[in-house]
């Protein structure tokens, strides 16, 4: 499982929307975003690239925080 901090989420749509953001990444499975901790998790079933998952929650409205 991989977990990516999202900075952005206030309510259930929120988590829709980045839920369906994710959906569309070729590789990625079992996704699952969480409100309150503001993270979505999910397993790679090939490599994806960080980036791609990072601009794709960017054009959903969201920001993936990297430390
Ligand atoms: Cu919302």
């Amino acid at each position: 499982m991989t977990t990516v901090k999202v900075k952005g989420m206030s309510c259930q749509h929120c988590v829709m929307a980045v839920t369906k953001a994710l959906k569309e990444i070729e590789g990625l499975q079992d996704i699952a975003v969480d409100l309150e901790k503001g993270e979505a998790a999910f397993k790679e079933t090939k490599p994806v690239d960080k980036n791609l998952i990072k601009d794709k929650i960017k054009k959903a409205g969201y920001e993936v925080v990297t430390e």
